[in-house]
């Protein structure tokens, strides 16, 4: 039987918070590995001002990258304000990637249930409960996006409707059958896809869609590129062959209804950060890999049968 357990722990500033964690007869606890725990570290530390000051610019904080060509007038004007120009464009570009992966979540009406897995600070779910006005839940591993998503959900008088969890995608608790549509945003680098999609499948209703954008290297190339093991290791995360994507879906009756390649769309946004006061280090491997071939930037919208 599976039941809620409320928890006690100690948010990003020390601050005591209440969440809710999964557990079942006996508590099972939402890490369960010594590298979900190290992912857990790294994101309950991160403040990355590329990903601060861009969430500042309308206070949707996203987790991933920008698709779209890039406003050539960010260079004009006086170069004072230049670099703010340069961090709302990106900002701009990130919302863009959101909106298109949004975008393929076919018919969801205001009744309907989503699951944002990998939620971060919450930016993709805030515009999913905006354009759909229905109701958001997201899991995150991480406690202190946790506290400060659920903050942003307050701040934006919508917590009623989205709510962040302290859970496990692999293991979220919720009823099956109760989403209509699930996405993941740049987050399956961190599961194991056939475990990730064998709960997705659970949670799905019949006729519900998954949405995946990701980064997935390239089977035709040889493997993981340099460039490739040097993202893994900037974001201790695990990127998938492009294969394992469409064996994991098939084996959980997910069928493919559109696959885009982004990777020519996603091109201007590294190369306008590259050039930015909040590049991290990681843009040239990004570029590289997406140049010579060896990785691909993926939407994958599939329907649960
Ligand atoms: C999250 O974005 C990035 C990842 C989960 C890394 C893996 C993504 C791939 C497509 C391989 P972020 O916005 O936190 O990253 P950054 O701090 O670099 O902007
Ligand atoms: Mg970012």
């Amino acid at each position: 039987m599976t039941g809620y357990a409320h928890k006690l722990l100690l948010g990003g500033k020390g601050q005591p918070v209440t969440m809710t964690a999964l557990t079942n007869n006996e508590t099972r606890p939402v890490l369960r590995t010594a590298y979900q725990k190290s992912i857990a570290a790294y994101w309950n530390a991160e403040r990355d001002p590329v990903n601060m000051r861009l969430g500042a610019v309308d206070g949707l904080y996203h987790h991933h990258y920008g698709i779209g060509d890039v406003d050539p007038s960010v260079w004009e004007g006086p170069e004072k304000t230049r670099d703010e120009r340069v961090i709302v464009e990106l900002h701009r570009l990130e919302s863009a990637q959101s909106e298109y992966l949004l975008d393929h979540l076919d018919g969801v009406t205001p009744e309907d249930r989503l699951l944002d897995a990998g939620s971060g600070r919450g930016g993709t779910s805030f515009m999913a409960n905006k354009k759909f006005g229905c109701q958001v839940d997201g899991v995150t591993i991480s406690s202190t996006q946790v506290e400060f998503a659920n903050n942003q959900a307050a701040d934006r008088r919508v917590a009623d409707k989205v709510k962040f969890h302290y859970r496990n995608m692999l293991d979220t608790g919720f009823e099956s059958g109760s989403m209509r549509a699930i996405w993941t945003n740049e987050t399956t680098m961190y599961v194991d896809l056939f475990e990730a999609f064998k709960e997705f499948s659970r949670l799905l209703k019949f006729g519900g869609r998954y949405v995946c954008i990701t980064g997935c290297y390239n089977d035709l190339t040889g493997g993981r590129s340099k460039a490739v093991i040097q993202i893994d290791e900037r974001y201790t995360c695990n990127v998938h062959a492009r294969s394992e994507y469409f064996r994991a879906l098939a084996a959980n009756n997910l069928v493919p209804i559109n696959v885009v390649d982004l990777t020519a769309a996603t091109i201007p946004y590294w190369e306008l950060r590259a050039k930015s006061t909040v590049a991290t280090g990681v843009e040239s491997a990004f570029l590289t890999a997406y140049r010579e071939g060896s990785f691909h930037y993926l939407l994958i919208a599939a329907d649960r049968t």
